[in-house]
Parts: C-alpha cells; sequence; structure tokens
C-alpha cells in the first residue's frame, strides 16, 4: 500500500451547491489537478483539505470529513475549512488576488500600484490566520493517518502553509507546487521586507519546491538569495536554509486527455458544435479560450487582429476571431476596468473593418463550457498569448481535440512553451505586430505542414500524462511507487 496523502489547496476538487430540492449538489472540478490528486487519493487514502468557498461548502465544512463519493467516481475523503467570510475575502481577495497574483504575474502598474497601507496589513494578517488553519488541519490529519504521510500542498495561496506545517511536525514530508510564474528578486522587492522574507520562508518550509517550468523554479532561486544567510545553488536547484537542504524542482503538469474526449463527446457540446458551425459559415476561425484575466493578453490579441486585418485585405470577410472568455474575479476593479477595454477595442475592431455581412471579432464574456470544448474542435488557428502564465492548459487542449489541423501561436512566455515550442508558432506577447504576422503564417500555412505541427502538438501533450506529475512529486519525497494509473 502506497503511503497515504494529504492534498491541500484553496480550491476543493468538489464544488457544493444548494440544488432546486433544497438539498445540496456535489460536482467535481475539472483539469489535470483533480484527476492526477484525487486517483493518487483513492489508490492510497488520505484526504483532500480546501477552503470552504461557497455556503454550500460552509455547511458540508461543519460536518467534518465527507465522502467524495457520487461526485467523483474516485473515493476519497475531504475536509473543507469554514472562514468567517470577511475575513476569507481580506485573504482571498485582498491579499491572494491583489497582491500575490499580480506580484507574480507582473502585473502592477507601477506608477500607481501596489500601494501597502493598513488595508494591506488586515489583508496580511488573514492570509497568515488562513494558512495557520491549513497547517493544524493538516498536522491533524497526518497524526491520524500515521507515519509516511505525503503533503502535497498547492499553489500561491498556501505559501505559509509549508512553514507552519514543519514547525508543528518537523518530521513531515512536504512538497508545495507553485501553478503560477514565480517573480525575480527585482519584482520581489516591491514587497515590504517582512511580507517578502515571510513568503520565501513560508515556501522553504517545504522539502521540494516545484514549478512548471524551469523560468520560474530560476527565478525562485535568485529570489531566495533576498534572503539573509539562505545558501543558493544555482545550477543544483538547492537552498540551504534553516540547516535544511530545500530542492526546487520543474514538474510540469500534464493533461487527462481521454477525460477531456470524454467531455467534449457530452450531448450539450455536440450541439454547441452545430451552433458554432452554423455561426462561422464558411469563414476562417480564428479562437482564443480563457479567463477574462489581466495575464491573458486578450487585449494585445485584438490589436495584432487589427494589424493583420490591416495588412491582410485578402483575409477580410473571410476569418473571424471568437474569443471565448470566462468571467473571472470581477470584483476585482482593475479586471472590471481591463474586460471593458478588451470589448471597447473588439468594438473597434469591428468599426474599422466589418461589414453589413461580416463582424471581424465575436468576444463572448460567459462561462460556456460546453462551448469552449466545441470550438477547440472547430478552430482553424488557435491564439494563446498570456503576457505570463504558469503552465496554461488551452494550448494543450485546444491541439488534442481539434480536427482541421489548426497551428498554434503560442507565448514563450508560457509555461507551455517549454514543451510545446518546437510545434507552436512562437511569440513575443507584446510585440503585436509579430503576433499579427503569427497569425498571417497560421492562416496561410499549407496542409502538410499544419498536419505535421498537429502531429508533434499531440505526441508532446501524450508524452506527459498527469501521474508523471504526481509520481514526480512523490519520489523527490522519497516515496517510490505508482499512485495513479497511468494517464
Ligand atoms: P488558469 O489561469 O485558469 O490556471 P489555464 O491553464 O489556461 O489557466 O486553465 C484554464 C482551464 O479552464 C482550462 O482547462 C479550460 O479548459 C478551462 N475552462 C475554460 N472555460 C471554462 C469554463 N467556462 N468552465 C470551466 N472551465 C473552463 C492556472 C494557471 C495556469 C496553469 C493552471 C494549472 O494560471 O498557468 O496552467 O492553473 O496549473
Amino acid at each position: 500500500m502506497p503511503a497515504p496523502i494529504v492534498v491541500a489547496s484553496n480550491r476543493g476538487p468538489i464544488a457544493f451547491a444548494r440544488g432546486a430540492g433544497g438539498g445540496i449538489t456535489a460536482k467535481r472540478g475539472a483539469g489535470g489537478l483533480v484527476t492526477a490528486l484525487s486517483g493518487a487519493l483513492a489508490a492510497s487514502g488520505g484526504l483532500w483539505i480546501a477552503s470552504a468557498m461557497t455556503e454550500a461548502d460552509r455547511e458540508v465544512a461543519a460536518r467534518g470529513r465527507v465522502g467524495a463519493e457520487g461526485a467523483d467516481a474516485s473515493a476519497y475523503e475531504l475536509r473543507y475549512l469554514g472562514f468567517e467570510p470577511e475575513s476569507f475575502d481580506r485573504y482571498y481577495n485582498g491579499w491572494t488576488n491583489r497582491v500575490l497574483w499580480f506580484l507574480h504575474h507582473y502585473l502592477w502598474n507601477l506608477p500607481q500600484t501596489p500601494v501597502f497601507d493598513a488595508e494591506t496589513g488586515e489583508a496580511w494578517d488573514a492570509f497568515v490566520a488562513v494558512n495557520r488553519t491549513f497547517a493544524e488541519a493538516m498536522a491533524e490529519e497526518g497524526d491520524r493517518l500515521g507515519p509516511g504521510v505525503a503533503f502535497l500542498i498547492q499553489d500561491y495561496h498556501l505559501s505559509l502553509a509549508p512553514a507552519m506545517l514543519k514547525e508543528l511536525r518537523p518530521g513531515a514530508r512536504i512538497a508545495h507546487f507553485s501553478h503560477i510564474p514565480f517573480a525575480g528578486p527585482s519584482y520581489m522587492r516591491i514587497l515590504p521586507e517582512r511580507f517578502r522574507t515571510a513568503l520565501l520562508d513560508g515556501l522553504l518550509g517545504a522539502d521540494v519546491v516545484g514549478f512548471h517550468a524551469p523560468e520560474w523554479a530560476d527565478r525562485f532561486l535568485l529570489s531566495c538569495r533576498l534572503l539573509p544567510g539562505a545558501r543558493v545553488d544555482l545550477r543544483r536547484r538547492i537552498v540551504r536554509w534553516r540547516g535544511r537542504e530545500v530542492r526546487v524542482r520543474v514538474n510540469p503538469m500534464g493533461l487527462d486527455v481521454e477525460a477531456l474526449r470524454e467531455e467534449a463527446s457530452r450531448p450539450d457540446v455536440v450541439r454547441a458544435t452545430d451552433e458554432l458551425r452554423e455561426w462561422k459559415g464558411d469563414t476562417t476561425l480564428l479562437l482564443r479560450v480563457d479567463r477574462a484575466e489581466l495575464s491573458k493578453n486578450v487585449l494585445r490579441g485584438f490589436l495584432a487582429f487589427d494589424r493583420f486585418l490591416e495588412a491582410r485585405a485578402d483575409w477580410r470577410g473571410r476569418v473571424r476571431f471568437l474569443a471565448l472568455l470566462n468571467p473571472s474575479r470581477e470584483d476585482i476593479p482593475e479586471y472590471a476596468a481591463y474586460v471593458g477595454e478588451c470589448i471597447r477595442t473588439a468594438e473597434l475592431v469591428n468599426e474599422r473593418w466589418g461589414t453589413d455581412s461580416w463582424q471581424p471579432v465575436d468576444a463572448r464574456v460567459r462561462d460556456e463550457y460546453a462551448q469552449t470544448l466545441a470550438a477547440y474542435g472547430l478552430y482553424d488557428a488557435l491564439v494563446v498569448n498570456p503576457t505570463l502564465d504558469g503552465m496554461n492548459l488551452v494550448a494543450k487542449e485546444g491541439p488534442m481535440l481539434n480536427t482541421r489541423d489548426g497551428p498554434l501561436i503560442l507565448s514563450e512566455t508560457a509555461g507551455a512553451f517549454q514543451e510545446l515550442q518546437r510545434w507552436a508558432l512562437a511569440v513575443n506577447p507584446f510585440d503585436v505586430d509579430q503576433t499579427a504576422s503569427a497569425i498571417a503564417s497560421a492562416l496561410d500555412m499549407p496542409a502538410d505542414e499544419r498536419a505535421a505541427r498537429r502531429r508533434g502538438l499531440r505526441a508532446a501533450v501524450r508524452r506527459n500524462p498527469p501521474s508523471r506529475w504526481l509520481d514526480s512529486q512523490l519520489s523527490d519525497l522519497g516515496l517510490a511507487g505508482r499512485h495513479t494509473p497511468a494517464g
């Protein structure tokens, strides 16, 4: 029997909601993370600890440990931690979304933001308190499960929990994994020293600190040099800190291709495919799929399309750019303003080039996953041009479902670039002329080259199943053996 696992993440694998009949319904989250970790939990025992994000989650949280059966084919236990809504908001929106996300994605507009004041201080205190609650819950569950437990802590929300857990249980085996980029030292110095030191010290409480791409791992190592007394070995990716050796690892997460294909065969996706086919008629389809998110670079994508239409009169009337933007963080003013600006820019492109029978851009800000999966099947080229992205799963999902050999235009600053670069059209996300040229190259590309690139992309995605991501973390913790079926 493999060692039990305790997973901790802000968002849990199952979202609870109040159903029409008044009872609580449960729905499993999508994505490789849930697949890889829930499979492992079912195989080895253990549980998943997460924040209660909704009122229904909080009701479930009050029951203590619950089973995931019913919402997930894998049987494992969940424990949702309930927090007082106001302090949860300070931790989640005030600190993790507004400070850490902006920090690690280089999103601040430095002449104006950030401003650190009493309010950020309160948000930090809430962040510390939530991390402490997680660390205490992990320690308690670890004691219950017995010796040899592997603690797998996910993402920037829980940057402090590794050191807190290590202090509570010095022998605990802890891996932390960041799903996003990491700020280098010059940007880290924007944070007041007490926050910066606590964040780095918090992560270094883990035995293994993981990232999707080499650049994020290297930036973390360089930032660790800001810690007085830390000894950083860049070549071996090791940090010596507080008498321990912490290993920094690059471990890109794979895609659960079979689960994605199964989702894409659902009747609502088939219906959405018919609708999209009718909508696009015989025009060529350029697609982007993103959370409506500052780092996804939607605005420059539209500007690049505008340049493309300016340069290429022969494509006017024959191509449509569909942007499927899943609403995100709408309470944060920067997000509302950015999405508004993206929509205005799309309208300007339409006013400039559109005709009575042809509108070049269609930007849809809606949560419609079935439409997304349908659009993956139909695109003629896919634009993934984030300014910075930890991995970017869209770049992997699109090629696996596409049926038209559509080329992938990909930022060299997305984590996925590491695995896919050979077969993608690379762009500097800030260079709109280069992005416009990449759109032209993708749409003009001969059929044999399109097919060869499609084969290359699919093989690259297949080479890295989600089980590998998990197994590497466990073996880095000294726990051998496969915990999940091969992806
Ligand atoms: P995100 O920033 O959300 O993830 P991404 O990796 O592109 O970025 O994942 C988005 C996911 O949402 C895709 O799997 C996509 O299919 C899905 N999706 C799109 N529309 C949806 C909808 N309406 N409903 C539900 N799902 C939808 C963060 C990091 C990334 C990193 C991932 C995983 O920012 O860099 O790749 O975590 O580690």
